[in-house]
């Protein structure tokens, strides 16, 4: 038998093979993989060469073979396994982060933790004698023995008292000495011992240099060191990467589960009607479940995006009356609105629907039949206010009187809360109450509604809880729990309203149900308008494997943890559950809250009215995404990031990589000729796309954001080491150097417009098209296998270079501050473009008086004119605001008309 070990003298990796093959008695020789001007031979050498044929690329494969676990012990082998494993992926990673930068690694969190699984055993799998886990572990270590300041901290803490035991006991072997004798190791020199975040650092924020070039010191080389393995895989994923992907998903009309393929079904909350979304909304739910669609499309996932508006409702029917139109009307209008807002933000539903349909009454009322059959619902009697003169139950917020409270006495207070004292009420406590409509008091009456028995369903709903919530955000699992603490009580899901799915029991047939009682099954509605076929998602077939993703601001979280589950639950026909909650917490607006009526913040189509593109608001948006806690809209922030971070960083480098390729090599890829340190480099770039995966899967989607960045940034870098345009005055090899780095920098922007593919779409579009290329043929990541793989091969012809992004000025800044900052500042002409004055309200309340006594009269159905009478309210509430405004109204407590109020009327008249 012939053995060859591939001995590198700065390689802690070499060692391991030095030691283990020491142990194993054999005979070897020793080749040196470093020439004396320190160069390396071949950066992909073996570590272990057995008969000229048997190649060992892993240091810690080397050391399992001339140092061989027991195979009858399979526990053994197992745990062996999971030590390497976690050796090579983060031990020893750790320490090669301690040495190349000064930010600290996990180092000492892994010190801690060999250091305490010492406790009682002297090595690291038990036993009396060193096995190759231990030379593994201590070789990657060695470096930190051999430095005296590390040691002098270390040895101050009892809590590495066990290592530095387990350090002295291998070191002394004679086998370990004899190694080290007669092959010294130059070690690495170890930073401060400290912890830090695992990722790479950024570079500094960068400045334009006179060429446009960002500005990076030349001498600053992409020397991160990366492991033996990192090395091995990169070569490998860059040759055959893309031969690796399984066929791509064929585009069908209509998406359906599929066997073999991951079936992932996103939901994104359904936004109210009763208002225009404003950036803080799109980010909570609409843009963050878009950007997780498109990543599970590049990954091949059989994906199905489903949102669409929430249109029952209090809400609703209180905004018709606001309005002066039906609440059908109010639907109209409001979901073409969201609709165009979507739209313009690039949000890529496969289906985009809403709940007021035949399919949302049918579903809805077929669960409330199955609840109620499974005797999980029970009547209840409800002590409401009736307004007799309007003919209708009076919802919280459309009764008025004044505050039950002890020493408040506030005349206006609504019946949910009180302004005057800020206390919270019940309505039917109010004092003197008033019909908001039509100031006539209500009366009591009875009212019995539909609950759903929660606390008999809780037992199980308990179960799924506990079984699921690993995989939700942290907010969703904190406030389910909360939830779930206090114990559940039976909820009401009936309502006395005319705007809603009809309640399908006789005596209970003019009730609709609560909203929140449907809106959830308006996912499945909404499914169904876009396929009959839709229950293959909501009650899959278990060979299908479903997996249910929701994202929604994290107000919503009980509906989708509790309600709608136990519903469900009750059901019980076996309908998907959710697996992943994905709750944000609030975005606000230059330090404030967005506020529609004060006109603060950037609501529906403001967004597109600046001329900045929705991608930059995609990316902003995301990189500020309210994940563990609020976060803040900032102008000055979004531009500061766009010019510094897209225009400098991302933009800068995929200009300059593809107008060299275009300039300087006809517009054709280079041959590509890698060298070791482009090895390097490809190395520390999947450590990127990794971390991107690893994100993107959880929804982490700033950082994978970062890790897109970070990329970039070493593609600059490369550049800027490289300096392909000095290389290309040089000899033909300079030449040739200069291609393959032009080659491999088109390779990096192709690869980042597929990464950025899911953030920004049209800007991932427009590099592939730069390219020559597009998201069809390149656009895939492996999720199992996530590494960089040649994409635009030698040969392989570009298109033309663009700038991809513009600079937004300071000058722009302060205009959109300002023009955002609050309701003084918008256009007078736009505020008062919908609203009528005095006389045209008059005109229309006659017109409209006239249509529904006729109506009346002609024997129509309540169905008809009701909705007609609900026009003439909302007029004659319009009428009085107005009039109120105008200083001419009968105000009903005058003590409240302030002279602020009077002031304000005056302006308005002049
Ligand atoms: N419409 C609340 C909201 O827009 C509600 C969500 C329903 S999700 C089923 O915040
Ligand atoms: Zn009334």
């Amino acid at each position: 038998m012939k053995m060859i070990i591939y001995f590198n003298e700065s390689s802690t990796s070499s060692l391991k093979s030095l030691i283990c093959a020491e142990f194993s008695e054999k005979k070897f020789e020793i080749c040196k993989t470093k020439t004396s001007d320190g160069q390396a031979t071949s950066a992909l050498s073996p570590a272990l060469q057995v008969d000229e044929e048997i190649n060992f690329f892993s240091s810690n494969a080397a050391c399992l073979y001339l140092l061989p676990i027991p195979l009858n012990d399979s526990n053994l082998l197992s745990k062996s396994s999971e030590w390497l494993e976690w050796e090579s992926s983060k031990l020893s990673p750790a320490v090669l982060k301690s040495s190349s930068s000064s930010e600290g690694s996990n180092l000492l969190k892994y010190l801690k933790k060999i250091s305490a699984h010492l406790e009682s055993q002297n090595f690291i799998l038990g036993g009396i004698a060193v096995s190759a886990v231990d030379i593994s572990l201590w070789c990657t270590l060695y470096p930190i023995f051999q430095d005296d300041k590390c040691m002098q901290m270390i040895s101050k803490s009892d809590e590495f008292a066990n290592l530095i035991k387990w350090n002295e006991r291998i070191k002394t072997l004679p086998q370990v000495q004899k190694a080290l004798k007669e092959h010294p190791i130059k070690t690495i020199s170890i930073g401060q011992l400290k912890e830090g975040p695992p990722s790479v650092k950024s570079a500094p924020e960068q400045k334009n240099s006179p060429d446009g070039s960002a500005n990076v010191s030349p001498d600053m080389k992409v020397e991160v060191a990366v492991t033996e393995d990192e090395l091995i895989f990169a070569k490998e994923s860059w040759e055959n990467g893309m031969k690796l992907l399984e066929k791509t998903l064929p585009d069908e009309k209509i998406i359906l589960p599929k066997e073999g393929y991951k079936n992932i079904l996103i939901t994104s909350a359904l936004p109210y009607v009763n208002n225009v979304p404003h950036l803080g909304n799109i980010i909570g739910c609409v843009l963050s479940a878009d950007v997780f669609a498109r990543y599970c499309r590049l990954c091949n996932y059989n994906a199905l995006f489903i949102c669409g508006t929430d249109e029952y409702g209090t809400a609703t029917e209180t905004k018709a009356l606001e309005e002066g139109i039906s609440p059908r009307q109010i639907c109209d209008k409001y979901f073409e609105i969201h609709n165009s807002v979507y739209r313009w933000f690039g949000i890529g539903f496969d289906y985009f629907g809403r709940t007021t349909t035949p399919e949302q009454t049918e579903i809805a009322q077929g669960m409330f039949m199955s609840l109620y059959k499974n005797g999980f619902v029970e009547t209840q009697t409800v002590e409401q206010l009736l307004c007799e003169k309007c003919n209708r139950f009076l919802a919280d917020r459309f009764v008025e009187g004044t505050c039950p409270h002890p020493g408040c006495g506030y005349e206006d207070a609504r019946g949910d809360q009180c302004d005057g004292c800020g206390k919270l009420i019940n309505a039917t406590e109010l004092i003197k109450p008033r019909c908001k409509l039509c100031a006539q008091p209500p009366v009591l009456r009875n009212s019995a509604h539909f609950f759903l028995d929660l606390p008999q369903i809780e037992p199980l709903l308990q179960n799924w809880v506990a079984s699921s919530e690993s995989g939700w955000s942290n907010s969703a699992q904190q406030i389910t729990r909360a939830w779930l603490k206090t114990g559940l009580k039976p909820r009401c899901i009936t309502r006395d309203l005319n705007w809603g799915v009809p309640v399908p029991i006789e005596e209970f047939k003019s009730k609709v149900f609560y909203v929140w009682f449907d809106a959830p099954i308006g996912y499945l509605s909404i499914t169904k308008r876009y396929t009959d076929q839709y229950e293959q998602w909501w009650k899959p077939d278990p060979k299908h494997n479903v997996t249910l993703y929701q994202f929604m601001a994290k107000d919503n979280v009980p509906f989708h943890s509790v309600v709608f589950p136990a519903t469900l639950l009750g059901v019980g026909q076996k309908h998907v559950m959710v697996k992943h909650i994905m709750a944000t917490e609030y975005l606000n607006y230059e330090d404030g809250k967005f506020s529609k009526s004060r006109g603060v913040g950037v609501f529906g189509s403001d967004a597109q009215d600046t001329g900045i593109p929705a991608d930059i608001f995609r990316f902003y948006l995301l990189s500020i995404r309210p994940e563990g806690q609020d976060s803040n809209f900032s102008w000055v922030d979004l531009a500061t990031r766009n010019n510094s971070e897209l225009l400098n960083n991302f933009g800068n480098f995929v200009n300059r990589a593809i107008v060299f390729c275009f300039n300087s090599f006809n517009a054709m890829i280079p041959t590509i000729q890698l060298e070791a340190q482009d090895m390097n480099l490809l190395a520390l770039i999947n450590r990127e796309i990794k971390s991107y995966v690893e994100s993107m899967e959880v929804a982490k989607q700033r950082d994978a954001l970062k890790h897109i960045l970070n990329i970039s940034r070493l593609g600059n870098q490369l550049m800027q080491s490289q300096q392909p345009w000095v290389l290309l005055k040089g000899t033909d090899d300079a030449k040739a150097r200069a291609g393959t780095v032009v080659g491999l920098s088109c390779n990096i922007s192709c690869l980042i417009g597929v990464l950025l593919a899911p953030f920004m779409p049209e800007t991932a579009r427009n590099v592939l098209t730069q390219l020559g290329t597009s998201l069809a043929k390149v656009g895939r990541v492996n999720p199992e296998r996530p590494s960089f793989y040649l994409l635009l091969p030698g040969g392989h012809k570009i298109g033309k270079p663009s700038p991809l992004f513009t600079k937004i000025e300071t000058a722009k800044v302060e205009e959109l501050k300002k023009r955002f900052s609050g309701r003084q500042s918008t256009s007078p002409a736009k505020e008062n473009a919908d609203k009528l004055s005095i006389p045209e309200l008059e005109a229309k309340i006659l017109e409209q008086g006239v249509k529904v006594r006729d109506s009346k009269t002609s024997g129509a159905d309540k169905s008809v004119w009701s909705p007609m009478v609900e026009v003439l309210l909302g007029l004659k509430a319009q009428l009085a605001q107005a009039l109120k405004e105008d200083g001419k109204g009968d105000v009903t407590s005058a003590a409240n008309t302030t002279p602020k109020n009077k002031k304000g009327s005056k302006k308005n008249k002049a």
